[in-house]
C-alpha cells in the first residue's frame, strides 16, 4: 500500500508549489493560505506533528515596572505540537511590531522555562540580533519557522527563542543549552544568520556572564 510520508505531506499542505525546494521539515511563511488544504478536502484531516512540542510565553509589560522580581509576570500562554496549531496561534496574536514596549514574547520547548534559572538553560547562553523598533516581525517568524521546523543541525542544543520589544528597538535571541560547546553554538549562530539573511555581526552571551554584569561581553561572535 502506498502510504504518503507525513513530512512530505506537511510540506505539500503548506507549500504546494515548492515541495522540491524545501529541506526536510522546513516550513515557510504563508500559513494563512489555505488553497492547498482545499485541494485535499476529500482526504481525512491529518494534523502535521512537529518534532518537538513548544510553548509560547508572554511577559506583561504593565506589570514590569511594579514587579520586584524579574519574571513574576511571565506567563505561559499556549502549547502546540502540530503545524496547524502553530499557525492558528501565530495568525491570531500580535506580532512584535504591534506589542507594547517592554513586552517579551517567548517560544520555548515544552517544559523549558525561558529563564536563566531553568536547569536546562542554566549552563547556556544566547545569540542576539538587534533591530530597529517595528522591524523584527519577519525575522521573528523566520526564526520560529527554522526552529520548530528543526532546520538547525544542532537543534537539540536549542531551548527556544525570545523577542524583547523595547521602546526604540526589538531584540531577538536564540537560547541554547551548553555555552561551552563552542562548535554547536557557532553552528547555530551561523545557520541562524543564513536563515534570516542577516549580515551584521551577531554575538553570543553566556547567561552566567549576563547574570553578573548587565553589560557582559560576547563569548562568541560571527
Ligand atoms: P533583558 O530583559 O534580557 O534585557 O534583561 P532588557 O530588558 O532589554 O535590558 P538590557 O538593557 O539589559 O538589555 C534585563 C534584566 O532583566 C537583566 O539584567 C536581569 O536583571 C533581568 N533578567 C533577564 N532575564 C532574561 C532574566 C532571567 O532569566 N532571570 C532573572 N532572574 N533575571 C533576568
Amino acid at each position: 500500500m502506498d502510504v504518503e510520508d507525513p513530512q512530505k505531506s506537511t510540506e505539500k499542505s503548506l507549500n504546494p508549489n515548492t515541495e522540491d525546494d524545501l529541506e526536510e521539515g522546513e516550513i515557510v511563511a504563508g500559513g494563512d493560505d489555505d488553497s492547498a488544504l482545499k485541494k485535499s478536502d476529500s482526504l481525512p484531516y491529518q494534523p502535521h506533528p512537529l518534532e518537538n512540542r513548544w510553548t509560547f510565553w508572554f511577559d506583561n509589560p504593565s506589570a514590569k515596572s511594579k514587579q520586584s522580581a524579574w519574571g513574576s509576570s511571565l506567563r505561559s500562554i499556549f502549547t502546540f505540537s502540530t503545524v496547524e496549531e502553530f499557525w492558528s496561534v501565530y495568525n491570531n496574536i500580535h506580532h512584535p511590531s504591534k506589542l507594547a514596549g517592554g513586552a517579551d514574547f517567548h517560544c520555548f520547548k515544552y517544559k523549558i522555562e525561558p529563564k536563566w534559572e531553568d536547569p536546562v538553560c542554566a549552563n547556556g547562553g544566547r545569540w542576539t540580533i538587534t533591530l530597529t523598533r517595528g522591524k523584527s516581525d519577519t525575522f521573528w517568524l523566520n526564526t520560529l519557522l527554522a526552529m520548530i521546523g528543526e532546520q538547525f543541525d544542532h537543534g537539540d542544543e536549542i531551548c527556544g527563542a525570545v523577542v524583547n520589544v523595547r521602546p526604540k528597538q526589538e531584540k531577538i535571541a536564540i537560547w541554547t543549552k551548553n555555552a561551552s560547546n563552542e562548535a554547536a553554538q557557532l553552528s547555530i549562530g551561523k545557520q541562524w544568520k543564513e536563515f534570516l539573511d542577516y549580515n551584521d555581526t551577531v554575538g553570543f552571551i553566556v547567561h552566567d556572564d549576563a547574570k553578573k554584569d548587565r553589560g557582559a561581553k560576547n563569548r562568541y561572535t560571527i
